[in-house]
């Protein structure tokens, strides 16, 4: 990689993905890639290039590549699970139409794509514990079936024209940084909001609701490396079920009251988000990933909690209570 377009650079993953590719790899052009409306700010408007680049613009995308001479392309647009529901129409058009414009730039310019599947990209059908890499995808939801058929047009335009399509399955993504927008594992991120700003947090999921995780920073790190990964080593493509934790909201929430001992947390229930959790797996199996190019996460849900309320207090400007051990 060295010359790199982001399309959704302004979103929770571009905004921190731009910012680590830029200090990663700085002889090349890292080009943030956002929509009239979410346009980059601060260090990320002006540590690199940025260009309006809608995916569903086929057009924007080619004089984007054109002019930077890009190599690789990180499609990052996508409405989350809970939003998606409520604008399938549009959910479709940007997850399968702005990949298909996306995939059609990068065979006629020489791209190669990483394009995010998910722990959304299962059904109820799916075995829910150690979810194999191949299994049955048979999502209920729009978010699942865009993600699905994702997976599928990747390999195919891998196999038919040649494009070095890659991907991984995330689970939920927690961060400090850009706060989620509309998905059903956002939980995770709210309640250390809560958690710093001394409020009681009123939990959405059912406690037993056991899903995958992943703090951004492995995220990350999983985005780069399988697309520098050896592609004489990989069986797969897309896309790899990646791993780090998974818990339930009881799990989560003790683990936070481990270190912020007055915190407190209701139940208040969201039966779209429960439904959607309930058909994704508990947890997923990832050793083809670990297997086909070394995929190793590094934060458990300890070091996650103390990194978060260690964070969310410095971006707030809120002082650790005496009684509080991060
Ligand atoms: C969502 O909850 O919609 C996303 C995802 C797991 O893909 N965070």
């Amino acid at each position: 990689m060295k010359n790199v377009l982001i399309i959704g650079a302004t979103g929770q993953i571009g905004s921190e993905l731009t910012m680590k590719l830029r200090n990663e790899y700085p002889n090349g052009n890292i080009v943030a890639g956002y929509i009239p409306g979410a346009e980059p700010k601060g260090v990320l408007l002006e540590s690199g290039p940025s260009e309006i680049v809608d995916i569903t613009n086929p057009q924007q995308i080619a004089e984007a590549v054109d002019k930077y001479n890009i190599d690789t392309i990180y499609n990052l647009a996508a409405l989350l699970s809970a939003v998606a529901e409520a604008k399938p129409q549009l959910a479709w058009k940007i997850g399968v139409g702005g990949l298909y414009n996306t995939l059609e730039v990068a065979r006629e310019k020489n791209c190669a794509v990483f394009t995010p599947s998910s722990i959304g990209s299962f059904g109820k059908d799916t075995p829910h514990v150690k979810t194999p890499q191949d299994t049955i995808q048979r999502p209920a939801t729009i978010y699942g079936v865009t993600k699905v058929t994702g997976e599928m047009l990747s390999d195919y335009y891998a196999k038919r024209f040649g494009v070095d399509t890659r991907s991984v399955r995330f689970p939920g993504l927690i961060s400090y940084v850009a706060p989620p927008g509309g998905g059903t594992t956002d939980y995770a991120v709210d309640i250390y909001y809560s958690a710093v700003k001394g409020e009681k947090f009123k939990c959405p999921l059912k406690p037993g609701t056991l899903m995958d995780m992943m703090y951004m920073p492995d995220a990350l790190r999983a985005a780069i490396e399988i697309m520098e990964a050896d592609p004489t080593r990989l069986v797969h493509r897309n896309s790899f079920n990646i791993a780090s934790m998974s818990f339930d909201p009881e799990v989560i929430f003790n683990k936070i009251k481990e270190y912020v001992p007055g915190f407190e947390m209701e139940y208040e229930l969201d039966p779209l988000r429960q439904a959607i959790a309930d058909s994704w797996p508990d947890s997923l199996d990832d050793s083809c990933a670990r297997a086909e190019w070394d995929w190793k996460p590094e934060y458990d849900l300890d070091a996650m909690t103390v990194d978060m309320l260690t964070n969310l207090r410095k971006k707030f400007g809120i002082e650790k209570p005496a009684d509080c051990k991060a």
